[in-house]
């Protein structure tokens, strides 16, 4: 089997590699020339646990390479990004996945599978995919197999999770489920469940949107807490000791290229219809607010103006620091005259992130944690007695241990 793979991020790249694990010839393309190069030089441009690992091993099998075009192959597999438009609902932006359909066009053959990870609005795949495969004569499910199959993966374990998560398959028609089941059995030791496009389509954006209206549930709650001064976190603990309770956790927003994104999806295909996935990406969203907010109280009674913010990234243990609440804290942060505001973040390494945390809290007033990064769990070093008021707020609660001269603040105790 030959795989030609359109888009090498954060989906397409270790989808790309896992296949070619497999003993599966994989051309990965990308818009990207420096990107190309790199990976074409053994260099990974994502981070990702077990990646720089696994692209070593590949290139050694010589079962991956990249290219700038695509070229023919027995199966395409596009993963490029979805991102919302900016018109009232914010829908889905299908340029890309559009423009990947169309740059394989000349290579397909009778028989080739073409399979859309992207995540896409409900019925991308009829009204919109469908069309443009329809324009080369070949007849879908009999000349070439189109599929949506979406990737479902969690950043930071995606190589765990791309084998031993159920896989959905949904075809446009029965043919193109199983010519995808056939590919993802390559390597998917999960369930792989066959199912056609619409409601691949949907159950998809409906998994994203689950977890962000739970998350604006949680959200919602500690803004109600803080008012009523009552401990958020111990109200969650709690009541998740019921056996029918998961409460998650309330954060400074949600970030990321998923969830801040794709229940949108489902809101301008329906907006009258769905208030409570629309409401919940306003309480989302307001988040970074209530920070700012809060910062503001905790830095009213203080001479100094120096804050440090630690973690940029979209949540823990990861680099991406898209669609980030910690960025829009900080913006929010720096737009308020009189804060000098610093960053520090040992994966996001940009010229103004500071690398050096001793640097990042000297002669600091306040530290403001806004990722859950495993480095913030325990802090041994540095010594936070170069700050000139030793307080923590700790938007994630993930500090577990601090010197006990340092005063900390979490959603639990904010109100006092
Ligand atoms: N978050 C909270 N509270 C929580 C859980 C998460 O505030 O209780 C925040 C995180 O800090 C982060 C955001 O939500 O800002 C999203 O993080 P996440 O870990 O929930 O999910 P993602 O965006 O990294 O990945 C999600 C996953 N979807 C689900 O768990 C249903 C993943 O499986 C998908 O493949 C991925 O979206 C995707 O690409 O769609």
């Amino acid at each position: 089997m030959k795989l030609c793979t359109i888009g090498l991020g954060y989906i397409g790249l270790p989808t790309s590699i896992m296949f070619a694990k497999h003993n599966v010839e994989v051309v990965g393309v990308d818009v990207k020339k420096d990107v190309i190069d790199a990976l074409n030089n053994g260099e990974i441009h994502i981070e990702e646990p077990g990646l720089q690992t696994a692209l070593d091993e590949v290139i050694a099998m010589g079962t991956f390479r990249a290219s700038i075009t695509p070229e023919t192959a027995d199966v395409f597999i596009i993963a490029v990004p979805t991102p919302n438009n900016q018109d009232l609902y914010k829908s889905c932006d299908l340029t890309y996945v559009n423009s990947a359909i169309k740059s394989i066009l000349p290579y397909l053959k009778r028989g080739n599978i073409i399979i859309v990870e992207s995540t896409i609005a409900p019925r991308s795949m009829d009204d919109v995919i469908k069309p443009l495969v329809d324009q080369t004569g070949f007849v879908v499910g009999k000349d070439i197999f189109l599929v949506h199959c979406p990737e479902r993966v969690l950043p930071g374990q995606i190589f765990h999770e791309l084998v031993f998560n159920n896989r959905i398959v949904g075809g446009i028609t029965p043919a193109c489920e199983e010519a995808g089941a056939i590919v993802y059995s390559t390597f998917v030791k999960g369930e792989i469940i066959k199912t056609d496009a619409r409601t691949a389509e949907m159950s998809k954006l409906m998994e994203n949107t689950f977890r962000d209206v739970n998350i604006a549930l949680a959200n919602e709650l500690a803004n109600v807490c803080h008012r009523l001064e009552i401990n958020v976190l111990d109200v969650i603990e709690m009541a998740n000791k019921h056996p029918r309770v998961n409460i998650h956790t309330p954060g400074p927003g949600v970030g990321g290229h998923c969830l801040a994104v794709d229940p949108y999806f489902i809101v301008a295909k329906a907006p009258e219809i769905a208030q409570l996935i629309k409401l919940s990406r306003t309480v989302n969203t307001s988040m970074p607010q209530f920070v700012v907010e809060n910062v503001n109280k905790l830095m009213s009674n203080v001479e100094g103006k120096v804050i440090t913010i630690l973690g940029l990234t979209y949540k823990g243990n990861v680099d991406d620091i898209r669609e980030s609440p910690a960025i829009e804290v900080f913006k929010q942060l720096q737009a308020e005259h009189n804060y000098e505001v610093r960053a520090y973040d040992p994966h996001v390494k940009l010229d103004w992130v500071i690398q050096d945390l001793e640097l990042a809290v000297k002669d600091s007033d306040l530290i403001v944690v806004l990722s859950d990064h495993d480095e913030f769990k325990e802090f041994g070093d540095p010594d936070f007695s170069t700050m000139s008021n030793i307080r923590i707020f700790d938007t994630k609660n993930v500090v577990k241990r601090v010197p006990n001269y340092v005063e900390y603040i979490n959603y639990g105790n904010l109100y006092n």
